[in-house]
């Protein structure tokens, strides 16, 4: 049967040179990639990895993928992780594994930034699939009002009815925004609010995405 996340998966590998600094996304689309890059890691390529999250660290060690050392970093060739939407323009919501705010430092700072996702990730307009953003616990009823007042319906994520923690110690609170028309000002708008610190939005459309298609097929944005 055709895994199309394992279809976009393969053909971002062709992105990857011996001798990178590679950025490993969150999710289940990315974790094919790293399966691969693992693979050809066996194989003899020579790459160092940077994982957006504890569950991609673990599964890069499982797979004896090494680690850059993140205290001399001086920029990633190339990232290569999932997204939650894209729309027409390439913007992107990220963040449905609460992994958001090491994605966006990581991808910042990338010289490449693919996306592999499968066909389902494609939208008109971002929005279906509620806004995540990262926020400090400290007063976080006072940020989660200030969020309120631009989205009724944002709401703390929990995990089995206790609240859902970042990597980084953090709480992440879903926003309902519906259809969002201007990503870039949203973006603005919401980091504006203190306590909030980062977004789940991707804007700007700087990455190559990849789609695996149900029908085998596979396209380059
Ligand atoms: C992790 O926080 C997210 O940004 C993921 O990259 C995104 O949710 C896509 O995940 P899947 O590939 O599992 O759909």
């Amino acid at each position: 049967m055709i895994n199309p996340k394992k279809l976009a998966a393969e053909k971002s590998l062709e992105f990857i040179k011996n001798g990178m600094t590679i950025g490993l996304g969150t999710g289940s689309t990315a974790y094919w990639a790293i399966q691969l890059i693992g693979e050809r890691i066996r194989q003899g390529l020579d790459v160092k990895a940077v994982p957006t999250s504890f569950s991609t660290e673990k599964l890069a060690r499982e797979l004896q993928i090494p680690f850059a050392t993140l205290s001399n970093l001086d920029h990633i060739d190339l990232t290569i992780d999932g997204a939650d939407e894209i729309d027409s323009e390439k913007n992107l919501i990220k963040g449905g594994g609460g992994a958001l705010l090491r994605e966006k430092i990581v991808s910042r700072n990338s010289r490449q930034f693919i996306i592999i996702a499968d066909e389902s990730k494609l939208v008109n307009t971002l929005g279906e699939f509620p806004l995540p953003l990262e926020v400090l616990p400290f007063c976080s009823s006072l940020t989660l009002r200030r969020i309120m007042d631009l989205c009724e319906t944002a709401t703390i994520r929990r995990k089995e009815s206790e609240i859902f923690f970042t990597d980084n110690g953090n709480y992440i609170i879903d926003c309902d925004f519906g259809a969002i028309s201007d990503p870039a000002s949203l973006d603005k708008e919401l980091k504006l609010i203190p306590g909030v610190l980062e977004t789940g939005l991707f804007v700007k459309g700087e990455s190559t995405v990849i789609i695996g298609y149900n029908n085998g097929e596979i396209r380059i944005l």
